[in-house]
């Protein structure tokens, strides 16, 4: 048996609705064959709040936050647990 929980997040300018792009995530009931980093076209790229108010200085690779993910010339979070690295 399998449950899915289904969330209704409030719009606001830090939430999304389309899909992330990341890399490979399979809803299978195994996360060791999930890998969540984003690819070059995610929508997720220098998109998210500025995190530094609330200590975020790295990513989970502990890749030093935020990366100019777009290449843009602006340093800015990119949403989830890993910053893209072009
Ligand atoms: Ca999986
Ligand atoms: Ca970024
Ligand atoms: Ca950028």
């Amino acid at each position: 048996m399998s449950l899915r929980l289904r969330l209704r997040l409030p719009s606001g300018p830090t939430n999304i609705s389309v899909a992330p792009e990341i890399v490979a995530f399979s809803d299978n009931g195994d996360h060791t064959d999930d890998d969540l980093h984003l690819t070059a076209s995610s929508p997720c790229i220098d998109v998210a709040s500025d995190a530094i108010i609330y200590g975020v200085v790295d990513d989970y690779d502990d890749v030093a936050r935020p990366v100019d993910g777009d290449v843009d010339g602006y340093e800015r979070y990119d949403m989830g647990a890993f910053e893209y690295v072009p």
